[in-house]
């Protein structure tokens, strides 16, 4: 029987020695939510980097390692610390992420990092081709893993490769800075199927390809030697009814236990209830625009002062890549700025920016979406954005606001949203007035379309949208090469 391989740089468990044992935690993540059923089934597997360096797994522990995974249907990658200082912190972190983000000021193109990136790229497919056989499929995900799809092409042309991008692919302009770019394509190009979020990134894609690569393109079709090639975008959705349902069991999780950080910040407290709360929730990353997103509020209580008092921003960071400079400046600046605004503004009972630097378990997240407002997902470039999705299943009452910034992914998708551009703080501060202020009936009207359609596009569904257009693209190659 034939079966489908998923890869990705992190394997959807993460291992960790705690006093020399071992502790297997299992990510809820999108990605691992969405491939839940493609894994689960017959003998397919996911392999990954499992968050372990070599170096901390010596000989004896490398069994206890390899069992945990395999009961978990995962098979490592082994990565060494250099490996992931340079292919990860390196490559994939200080140039390709800034680069495809359009930090271009960011982007760091080093031949060490290249190099590694490469080899890694390597250690990669030679796993994956150990495990693969003529007839599978291996779905590839993500920026870090470019290279691979032409890795396994070479050494298997009998077997379906699909590759999935989760973050922005740039204009050509930029994309033509790299020194590797002919390199970066041919890996991508070693693809049957090459998926990105939205039609925008598919259109940067294909520039790049036409006029990089000798190919011919029509349409959403590369031909490329003797093969058929196909892009297309497929907008990554979430689990919808998990956030639905924890949502509405939400009261009653309320009654049974609150946490310490939910007590500490003590939403349901009378007089906090009765100022508005806007919420902010992101990995601490310089393409979220939480900076813009706090001058934006900024601006706000400065121009409408009657706003002072009655209304607070709910600042969440998962601290994120905390060694790599550019997150640190990032940090740095964030905490002068919340500084400032708290400083400048507070009164005895009031502080406008609540902000937590850290990630928080899933129930407590769920009550930071359920009790708030409004929700500010205003990144300055973003792939998708999962967290307005999460933001809008949760919504179970009829009632919240989502301001989204359109150069978040999701903006393609969610028109209902109050659209912004994160740069332009006045656009932005007034968006926040007229979501404190629309009536119900509107909000309940944007709501229901939001979540008619971000139900019925969830990640199962993504993820099968993509393999059933693999299926299809694998079966208009034109011929089968003999080994
Ligand atoms: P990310 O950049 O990680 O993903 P996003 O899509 O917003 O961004 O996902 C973040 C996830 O982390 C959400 O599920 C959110 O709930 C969770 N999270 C955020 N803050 C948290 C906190 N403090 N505690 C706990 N959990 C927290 C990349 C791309 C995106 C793309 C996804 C999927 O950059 O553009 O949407 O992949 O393709």
């Amino acid at each position: 029987m034939n079966k489908t391989i998923i890869v990705s740089n992190r394997l959807p468990v993460d291992l960790k020695f705690d006093d020399e044992k071992l502790v297997v935690k299992s990510s809820t993540g999108g990605l691992a939510t969405g491939m839940k059923s493609v894994h689960s089934e017959g003998n397919g597997i996911w392999i990954g980097w499992s968050g372990l360096a070599q170096e901390e797994v010596s000989e004896e522990l490398q069994v206890e390692v390899d069992e945990a995974l395999a009961k978990e249907k995962c098979i490592q990658v082994p990565l060494t610390n250099a490996d992931i200082d340079n292919y990860y912190h390196g490559f994939s972190n200080s140039a390709l992420w800034p680069l495809f983000h359009y930090f271009q000021a960011y982007t760091e193109f080093e031949w060490n990092h290249w190099k590694s990136y490469v080899e890694v790229n390597e250690k990669f497919a030679k796993v994956i081709l150990e495990h693969v056989n003529d007839g599978d499929t291996v779905w590839v995900h993500d920026y870090q893993l470019l290279l691979v799809p032409e890795l396994l092409r070479k050494s298997n042309p009998n077997i379906t490769i699909g590759f999935f991008l989760h973050i922005p692919y740039p204009s050509y302009e930029l994309f033509i800075t790299c020194p590797w770019r002919n390199e970066l394509l041919q890996g991508m190009l070693g693809a049957d199927l090459i998926g990105f979020h939205t039609y925008d990134y598919v259109r940067h894609f294909l520039s790049s390809v036409s006029r990089i690569k000798d190919v011919e393109i029509s349409f959403n079709e590369i031909s490329y030697g003797n093969r058929i090639i196909k892009v297309d975008s497929f907008p990554m959705g979430i689990d919808y009814n998990r956030y639905h349902d924890a949502a509405l069991e939400h009261d009653k999780y309320l009654e049974d236990s609150k946490s310490d950080f939910m007590k500490s910040l003590d939403f349901h407290n009378k007089s906090n209830e009765e100022s508005k709360l806007i919420l902010s929730i992101d990995r601490m990353d310089y393409t979220k625009g939480i900076p813009n997103r706090i001058k934006s509020f900024e601006y706000f209580l400065n121009k409408y002062p009657e706003y002072k008092e009655k209304v607070r921003l709910v600042m969440l960071a998962v601290p994120s890549r905390e060694n790599v400079p550019q997150y640190q400046k990032l940090k740095r600046e964030t905490d002068e700025l919340v500084g400032r605004i708290n400083g400048q503004l507070s009164t005895i009972s009031w502080t406008p920016v609540w902000y937590f630097y850290r990630s928080l378990p899933f129930h407590d997240l769920i009550d930071l979406y359920v009790s708030s407002d409004v929700a500010m997902v205003t990144p300055v470039r973003d792939g998708m954005n999962l967290v307005a999705k999460e933001y809008i299943a949760t919504r179970t009452k009829e009632n919240g606001v989502l301001i989204l910034s359109e150069m978040a992914g999701a903006a393609k998708e969610m028109h209902e949203a109050l659209i912004v551009n994160p740069n332009n703080f006045e656009q932005t501060a007034d968006a926040i007035k007229t979501a404190l202020e629309m009536p119900q009936e509107e909000q309940k009207e944007r709501l229901a379309a939001l979540q008619k359609r971000i139900s019925r596009y969830d990640v199962e569904r993504w993820a099968g949208e993509f393999l059933k257009a693999l299926e299809v693209a694998k079966n208009t190659e034109p011929i089968q090469v003999a080994k």
